[in-house]
Parts: structure tokens; C-alpha cells; sequence
């Protein structure tokens, strides 16, 4: 490990002699309406994902193919198909060069493991309408390629060994089903003729059903993606969110299953629309909100997708920083990492989920199970996590720069401290 990422970790127990008021509100649930469930209800069903606080995010598909380049440009990542505008006959040809043979579900599943993640969301299928799953209901899936093997499925039973919930990211916008509308403003080659949104929409929910079927508790999260185009209606959007939740009942649902968010910054607007929590992206909210969970999603670099020229990657120092600044205002960190198309992490993402376990490892016990602190602001250059530990509350101070004064001050603490000390101490 770096010495310049090595991050005093003090662990302060106090009693905090706070007074929680718990509101019941008991609302009546019907068999479809899902969205109207008891507090407790919810409670319980989100209790692993917040307790998790830490996933991997796997961008992978045909795009991987072309690792980023078109035309001599190296710019392009899972994006590629849009904005290098590859006419949908040629994107096809990616479907006979998808053979990733260096693919081992296990390798995969060990490094979220070891880097301290507790759940992986993986694109079932992106944008570009690719399934890298054995679907039934179509022929543009991993099937028709010469690899043939159902990636989920090896991933789901690795996944289940190790004790790592599998989710998956599966985009509502589609660049290749005929029945999808709009078409890209570019496509001039494919006319809209008899195109029927309705049928597509009945074809992403046999998709969703088979992906909630087929996979055994998998997938523990839905994580829909591409609801900003017009087609997608808020009535479309609570329509899918409750035949989601029929299908599995205890499912997490993201917030872009509706079109509720606010760009980039991922939280919903207004009251009412679906979605489990909010997806703040390439983004940290500059605060949490109590009671309203959500889950910022980052790349390692600057793309989703592999990008064989993308060198740009952020050091295990930011990425454990972000972590703990995440953690500190009560939501979830998921990082991507986006494999080859041999089937590889790219070196450097390996070296970082290293990096990260092996702080994690020593440090873990200050993420995993955390919640939110009322310590916003420090004096220092830091982040504070916290934790009930019996009748006590254990406050976990993640120093990123050690003050000058070599003094740690937290103000707004009126208890005496009963004990304090380095996590790394007492490993
Ligand atoms: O799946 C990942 C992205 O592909 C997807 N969401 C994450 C989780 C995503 N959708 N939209 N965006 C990201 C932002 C849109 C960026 C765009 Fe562009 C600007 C689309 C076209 C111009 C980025 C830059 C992608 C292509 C060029």
C-alpha cells in the first residue's frame, strides 16, 4: 500500500443522547400496488443493500468488441454504436467476434470479493440492445455468438458460492429493437414504418421475466438505465416497477424505472414516482438525505465500457476517499470496472480493487453496516461514518490529511469520548 494513501482511521465510542422519535404509519398493501408498502416492510426489504454499502458495477457487451476505437478515433466507450454512428448491419458484426475465452465467473466474483464489495450489478443488457444472457425471447444474445455460454448464469452460481448478491443493469432505451422509438436522430437507413412501442415493451418484460426467473435469488437489485427518451411515460414507469416486484416481491428497484430524476445529480424530484432509491452519477451529493437512500455510481476511468486507450484512471487514494465521503452522508458506492473483450478486468482496475480490499480488510468495519453522521463539517480534512454498537454509538473518523496541530476536534460532540483508538491497532 502507498504511504500517501494511508489514512488514519480513529474510532471514537460514545454515548449519544439522541431522541428518535419513530412515527408508524401502517398503509395497506395491495397484491399489484407496490409502491404503497409499510415502513417496515421497505425497512426490511432494503436492510442488506444499506448495510452493503459498497458494489461492483460491470459494464460488458459487443462494445467491448471494438474496445473503443472506430475509424482511427480511440474516444468511444459503451456509448460507441450512437456516437461513432455504426449503422446497425455493421454493429452486428460484433455478435461473430464476441468470444471472450479468458472469461472465469469465479476470478470475477473473488476480486468484488476481496476489495470488500457485497453486491455486483451487471449489464444484462445496455443500450445498444445486446444480451449476454441465453434469451429466449431473442436472437441478439450471447447465444449467437461463438462463445454460447450464458454469462449470467456462471456468474449467478459464482455469485451464490461466495455470497455476493448478483444484480442486473438492464437499459429501457434499445438501438436495435425494431419496435423501439424513437430511432437516433443519425438513422436514416431504419424507418419507423409499423414500429409498435407497446410490443417493445411487452419484449423488454419477457426479457425481465426470464432475467428474474432463470437466475435463482438473482437479481437482488434492478438497475434500469436510458428512461429520459419521450417514449418513457411516469405511468409506464409504476406500470414496470410493480410488474418487476411481482415477479420478486423483495427485488431493488433503482429510480430510473421511472422518470422521475433530475439529471445527473440521480434523485428523484417529487413525491410519488417508483424507484427504491436515487442514482446520483459520476457525481457525490453534496449531502445526504435522512430517510431517502441512494447510490452513487462511478467509473475507474472515464468510460463504462472498455476503452483500450483509457489511461485515465482515478488513484486508489480519490477512490477510497470517495468511499468514505459516500458512506459519511448514508449511501452506496458502486464502482465499475469494464472487462475486455477476452473476458478480463483491465490491469489497473485489478491493481485498484486490490488496493482497496487490502484498506478495506483493515478498515471495513468503518463502511459495511455505517450509516450517515451529523458530522458534516470537521475541522479537518476527513470524513466521520458511525455505527450503534450496543448502547453506545461508535463514530468512525477517516482522516485524509493528518491536521498540522496533530489535533482531532469534533465539534457538536457534548459526550466525553470513552474510549478511542486506530482501527489498524486492533487488527
Ligand atoms: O451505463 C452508463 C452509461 O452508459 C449511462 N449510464 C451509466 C450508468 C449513461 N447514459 N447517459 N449517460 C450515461 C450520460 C449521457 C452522456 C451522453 Fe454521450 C452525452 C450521451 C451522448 C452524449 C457520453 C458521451 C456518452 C457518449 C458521449
Amino acid at each position: 500500500m502507498k504511504a500517501n494513501f494511508q489514512q488514519a482511521l480513529l474510532a471514537l465510542s460514545v454515548f449519544l443522547l439522541a431522541a428518535i422519535s419513530c412515527q408508524k404509519k401502517v398503509q395497506q398493501t395491495t397484491t399489484q400496488d407496490f409502491m404503497n408498502e409499510t415502513k417496515e416492510a421497505r425497512d426490511q426489504r432494503m436492510a442488506w443493500w444499506q448495510e452493503a454499502r459498497f458494489g461492483l458495477f460491470i459494464h460488458w457487451g459487443l462494445y467491448a468488441v471494438p474496445a473503443g476505437e472506430w475509424n482511427g478515433k480511440t474516444e468511444y466507450g459503451e456509448w460507441i454504436r450512437h456516437t461513432a454512428q455504426i449503422p446497425l448491419e455493421t454493429y452486428d458484426q460484433f455478435v461473430e467476434q464476441f468470444n471472450p475465452v479468458k472469461f472465469n465467473a469465479d476470478d470475477w466474483v473473488r476480486m468484488a470479493k476481496d476489495a470488500g464489495m457485497k453486491y455486483i450489478v451487471i449489464t444484462s443488457k445496455h443500450h445498444d440492445g445486446f444480451a449476454i444472457f441465453d434469451s429466449k425471447t431473442s436472437d441478439f444474445d450471447v447465444m449467437a455468438t461463438p462463445f454460447k455460454r450464458d454469462i449470467l448464469k456462471e456468474l449467478a452460481e459464482a455469485c451464490k458460492k461466495e455470497g455476493i448478491r448478483l444484480c442486473f443493469y438492464h437499459s429501457i432505451m434499445d438501438w436495435h429493437h425494431p419496435d423501439y422509438l424513437p430511432r437516433r436522430p443519425w438513422e436514416k437507413d431504419r424507418s419507423a414504418e409499423g414500429a409498435d412501442y407497446q410490443r417493445y415493451v411487452s419484449y423488454m418484460k419477457s426479457q425481465l421475466q426470464e432475467l428474474c426467473s432463470n437466475y435463482g435469488e438473482a437479481p437482488h437489485v434492478l438497475w434500469f438505465d436510458g428512461e429520459w427518451e419521450s417514449t418513457w411515460t411516469h405511468p409506464q414507469g409504476i406500470d414496470l416497477y410493480n410488474y418487476v416486484r411481482s415477479l420478486k416481491p423483495n427485488i431493488i428497484i433503482n429510480n430510473r424505472v421511472d422518470n422521475g430524476r433530475g439529471g445527473m445529480a440521480g434523485m428523484n424530484t417529487a413525491e410519488g414516482f417508483a424507484g427504491d432509491f436515487g442514482t446520483p452519477e459520476q457525481e457525490i451529493p453534496a449531502t445526504g438525505i435522512p430517510g431517502v437512500d441512494w447510490e452513487s455510481c462511478m467509473t475507474m476511468n472515464g468510460n463504462w465500457g472498455y476503452n483500450k486507450a483509457d489511461k485515465n484512471f482515478k488513484s486508489t487514494e480519490v477512490l477510497i476517499q470517495n468511499l468514505t465521503d459516500i458512506a459519511s452522508k448514508g449511501g452506496n458506492f458502486l464502482l465499475n470496472v469494464g472487462p475486455t473483450g477476452e473476458g478480463l478486468f483491465p490491469q489497473e482496475s485489478i491493481d485498484r480493487l486490490r488496493e482497496m480490499g487490502a484498506w478495506m480488510k483493515v478498515n471495513g468495519e468503518s463502511i459495511h453496516g455505517s450509516s450517515a453522521s451529523p458530522f458534516a463539517q470537521t475541522a479537518w480534512d476527513g470524513r466521520v461514518t458511525m455505527k450503534a454498537n450496543g448502547d453506545q454509538t461508535r463514530l468512525y473518523l477517516h482522516v485524509f490529511e493528518r491536521p498540522k496541530d496533530g489535533k482531532l476536534t469534533l465539534n457538536g460532540c457534548a459526550n466525553e469520548p470513552s474510549a478511542a483508538w486506530l482501527l489498524a491497532d486492533t487488527g
